[in-house]
Order: structure tokens, then C-alpha cells, then sequence
């Protein structure tokens, strides 16, 4: 199963008929993060969350997304992507249609692909549920414990980022994230790497660094990292290819890559040694399965990020992450270090080992709490 899956990775589930749509309602959420999370570029307080739910012939698909309410981490947000869903992208949807034709119906509109992947993950839970199949079955793979890494913002003070990353490493996470920025890194690392001499440790800049501090960006190669996650902007890919020939901590590159021709011009130019897909950016699951099938083809580890999702866009990357392409621990945390209450159960729970376990059941197996779901209103709009 998992040889044809993996070779066109997607198709069958893209081959799926999208089927009859009784109705569409739109929502946002704005759920409190149990601690603020910072970045080079912003810092986010809530996750304020545009869902798209799909309901026909009884079952329901939800979407959500990654959009923020600000263009801080990428141009798109939950106003804008609300505006392409309803304007340009849903009115696309014909129930005739395979989710493989809709995809080339949306390909029109250029971009706005956070806003695609939202209507993809809606029909494909949708489709799953009315099938009776888990999501990672009908995007081909088999289930398996997936291996967890966590990501860790910018903290005030070097012990509190010592204290964040000794949580991390007791509860059992594959590898640690610290995010970084201009005149908060190598200092704040080097204490963290003397701290943990083991830990597999790497390291996000967001777009914070420019060509000119390639000589500072390779005194993190003394530290050991796994990695260097989007240190550049994210329009700017052949920069990336020239700072990976003047550092040795391997690039990753997450912002940069919207698409698979993305993905296949930064292979191409040795922009990356790896690829953050993160379903949610580049327009859907079978858009991520397309960019890991090509990286995996050459050669290139994948890993699924995040975007601090709720628990519907969390389970929507741990089905992805049983694509075998998925190589590295991904940002796939568990829910109760965002939220001390999610929209749906179960939470995430960081296992035996530091696996998370795959939600029993059809489509993503995750079921919304509508108590809580309401507690988190913030607008809600059947749309069709
Ligand atoms: O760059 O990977 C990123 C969160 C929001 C925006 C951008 C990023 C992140 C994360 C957190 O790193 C990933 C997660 O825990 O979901
Ligand atoms: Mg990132």
C-alpha cells in the first residue's frame, strides 16, 4: 500500500469525489495560549482561528486556518483568507467534482494557498468520515506512532529558556526548537547546548538574518545543531543556497516554500538540506504529500512544522506525518502546552517515548466540543 501511495503520493485521495454539500459555516475562535508565543517577528498572545466546517449526507468535514489575524508570519490572514474562501474559492466547489479537479479549479486564484488548504482539509475530513476511513487511510498510509519535537519561543531571560527547555527534554520530545533572533542567538544556544549536551537541538530564525551575518550565522556549526530553520526572508531563496556553501548547520527552509515548484527550485539551487511542509502554507494535504514525495525523491529529510493550531488542524498533520517521506520529528506538540482547554477531543498527549498516537475513528478522529467550541466564539456564519 504505502509503495504506489508513496510514489504519487495523494492521487487516490484527490480522486475522491467531493459528493453532495448541504451546507458551509464559517467561524472564528480566539482560544488563550497558556503562555504567550514570540517569534523574531511577532508574538502571539491567542490563537485566533478561521474554521470552515462542511456538512452533507449527514457527516461533517472541518477545516481550519493556519492564517493568523496578522500578516507577521506570511501574507495571508484569517480576514483575507475568509474573503478568498467565500469570494473566489467556494464558489468553485461543484459536488460532481473530485477533489483532484477542484485543486485544478483553484489553481486560478493565484496564491491564498492557507485559504485552499482550509476548504482541502474540510472536504478531505468530510470525505473520510463519509467513507468510515481514518485520514491517514485515505491519503494512502498506514497508522504509526509519530515521533513529536516541540517548538520554543523567544524567552525573556536565558533560565527561562533553560527552565522551558528542561520541561521539554523530561517530557520526552524527539528534538527541541528554539525560535531566535538578531542579537538573542548564539549566546542563548551556546547556554542551552552546555545545559543539554544531547538534546537533538535546532533552531528557527524566521527570515531575522540577512547575507551580511553569514560569518555570525556559522558559530551555531560549533553547537551541534540538527538544523537552521527560514534564517533569511522568505522571498528569498537563492541567498539561502549561498549561505548553506559558508555554513555547515544544515538550512531548512519553511516560509519560502509555498509549493512543490518551490520546493523543487530550492532542491534545485541546494537552497535546503531540508523542508518544513507544513500542510497548512502550501494549500493542503496533497500539496504537502506532492512536496514530500519530491524532497524524499531526492533525497532531501521532511518534516511536518506548525502553526499552533487548535486540535483540528494538529490532527489534519499527524495523519500527514504517517507518510513515510516525514523522516523528523515534527512541531506537532501535545495540546496542553497551548490551551488549557481545545476545541476538540481528545487532546494531543505525548506518549510512551514521546510518540503521539494517531485519533481513533473516521476522517481526522478528532470530535469537536461544541461547549467549548462556543466558549471560543468569536463569530460564526452559515455561509451556503
Ligand atoms: O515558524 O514554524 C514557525 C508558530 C507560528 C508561526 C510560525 C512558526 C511557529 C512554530 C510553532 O514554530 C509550531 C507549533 O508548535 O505548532
Ligand atoms: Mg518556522
Amino acid at each position: 500500500m504505502t509503495e504506489a501511495s508513496e510514489r504519487s503520493p495523494g492521487t487516490a485521495a484527490a480522486e475522491r469525489t467531493i459528493g453532495k454539500i448541504d451546507r458551509i459555516e464559517e467561524r472564528t475562535v480566539r482560544i488563550p495560549f497558556i503562555s504567550p508565543f514570540s517569534t523574531s517577528t511577532a508574538t502571539w498572545a491567542v490563537k485566533q482561528a478561521l474554521l470552515l466546517r462542511i456538512e452533507g449526507d449527514g457527516f461533517t468535514g472541518w477545516g481550519e486556518c493556519v492564517a493568523d489575524p496578522d500578516p507577521f508570519y506570511a501574507p495571508e490572514t484569517t480576514t483575507s483568507a475568509s474573503h478568498i474562501i467565500r469570494q473566489f474559492l467556494l464558489p468553485l466547489l461543484e459536488s460532481e467534482l473530485t477533489i483532484a479537479e477542484l485543486l485544478v479549479r483553484f489553481e486560478r486564484v493565484r496564491g491564498n494557498r492557507m485559504a485552499k488548504a482550509t476548504v482541502e482539509n474540510a472536504l478531505l475530513d468530510l470525505v473520510a468520515r463519509r467513507e468510515g476511513i481514518p485520514l491517514h487511510e485515505l491519503l494512502g498510509f498506514r497508522r504509526k506512532p509519530i515521533p513529536s519535537g516541540i517548538s520554543i519561543g523567544i524567552h525573556d531571560s536565558a533560565d527561562s529558556l533553560l527552565e522551558a527547555v528542561g520541561e521539554a527534554v523530561r517530557a520526552g520530545y524527539h528534538r527541541v526548537k528554539l525560535k531566535i533572533r538578531r542579537g538573542c542567538d548564539i549566546e542563548r544556544v551556546a547556554a542551552v547546548r552546555a545545559r543539554f549536551p544531547r538534546v537533538a537541538l535546532m533552531v528557527d530564525a524566521n527570515g531575522d538574518y540577512s547575507l551580511d551575518d553569514a560569518v555570525h550565522l556559522a558559530r551555531l556549526d560549533a553547537l551541534g545543531l540538527t538544523m537552521i530553520e527560514q534564517p533569511l526572508s522568505d522571498t528569498d531563496i537563492r541567498n539561502h543556497s549561498t549561505l548553506q556553501q559558508m555554513i555547515e548547520t544544515p538550512v531548512c527552509l519553511d516560509e519560502s516554500i509555498h509549493s512543490l515548484e518551490d520546493a523543487r527550485t530550492a532542491i534545485a539551487l541546494n537552497a535546503c538540506k531540508v523542508l518544513n511542509v507544513k500542510q497548512g502554507r502550501v494549500g493542503g494535504l496533497i500539496e504537502a504529500m506532492r512536496i514530500a514525495g519530491c524532497a524524499a525523491h531526492h533525497g532531501i529529510p521532511v518534516w511536518s512544522g506548525g502553526m499552533d493550531e487548535t486540535g483540528i488542524g494538529r490532527a489534519m498533520n499527524i495523519h500527514l506525518q504517517t507518510m513515510s517521506a516525514f523522516t523528523l520529528p515534527g512541531d506537532t506538540s501535545e495540546t496542553r502546552r497551548y490551551f488549557e482547554r481545545d476545541i476538540v477531543t481528545p487532546p494531543v498527549v505525548l506518549g510512551e517515548g514521546g510518540f503521539i498516537a494517531i485519533p481513533e475513528g473516521a476522517g481526522t478522529g478528532v470530535e469537536i466540543d461544541l461547549e467549548a467550541l462556543e466558549e471560543f466564539t468569536l463569530r460564526s456564519e452559515w455561509i451556503r
